[in-house]
């Protein structure tokens, strides 16, 4: 398994982030309900400012070569978990497929329930960052973004979109939900980057 929790050294001298505080509990944070989830309809999409748009079924998203990391997680409201262990398929791989244009300098990722982040493209070109099925062994939760997440152990989690269903890479930055009500645009936790 890869270990990514040493990722911090890029971006400070301590594992927890400042202003943040460890618990070994998984809360659950959404802006809204679990939305529903139909393996023969969900259709997962990568479009925008690539040579290839690319749609997957669930059985074909399942069907890429997958990796399991071990990660930490950290909150913008101030809580940080340690640890975790997800599988999924790498941004990077998936950028590969597609093949990023020349002029794409930004990521929106979409989810079922009508959720937007954004972030730089070169923040989303990292080998940490995963579109994961599985938390700790099991099938990723339900609350926790199953059938599909994002995470983003180097950036603050609501970069890190539930239920996602599409990528769209864009040649001018757009703001996603929390993005546009005042949250920062690059969310670095060692920075402190919590508001724009
Ligand atoms: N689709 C979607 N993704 C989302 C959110 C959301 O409300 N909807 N909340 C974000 C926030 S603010 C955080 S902290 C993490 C929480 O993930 P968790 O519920 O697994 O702890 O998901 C992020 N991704
Ligand atoms: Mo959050």
């Amino acid at each position: 398994m890869k270990d990514v929790t040493d990722c911090y050294h890029e971006f400070g001298d301590d594992r927890l982030p400042p202003g943040q505080r460890e618990t070994s509990a998984f809360p659950v944070l959404s802006k809204s309900g679990t939305p529903p989830f139909d393996p023969e309809t969900w259709e997962f999409r990568v479009t925008g400012a690539v040579e290839n748009e690319l749609t997957f079924s669930w059985d074909e998203f399942r069907a890429l070569p997958a990796e399991t990391q071990r990660q930490d997680f950290h909150c913008v409201t101030g809580w940080s978990t340690f640890d975790r262990e997800f599988t999924g398929v790498p941004f990077l791989a998936l950028a590969d497929r597609a093949g990023v244009a020349d002029d794409a300098v930004h990521v929106m990722f979409s989810a079922l329930d009508d959720y937007t982040t954004d972030l730089p493209l070169e923040a989303c070109m990292r080998e940490e960052v995963l579109f994961a099925w599985e938390l700790d062994g099991e099938s990723l939760p339900r609350d926790h973004g199953g059938p599909l997440r994002v995470v983003t152990p180097h950036r603050y989690a609501y970069k890190g979109a539930k239920w996602v269903d599409g990528v769209e890479f864009l040649t001018d930055p757009e703001p996603g939900y929390w993005e546009r009500r005042g949250y920062s645009e690059t969310a670095n936790p060692w920075r402190e980057e919590r508001y724009s």
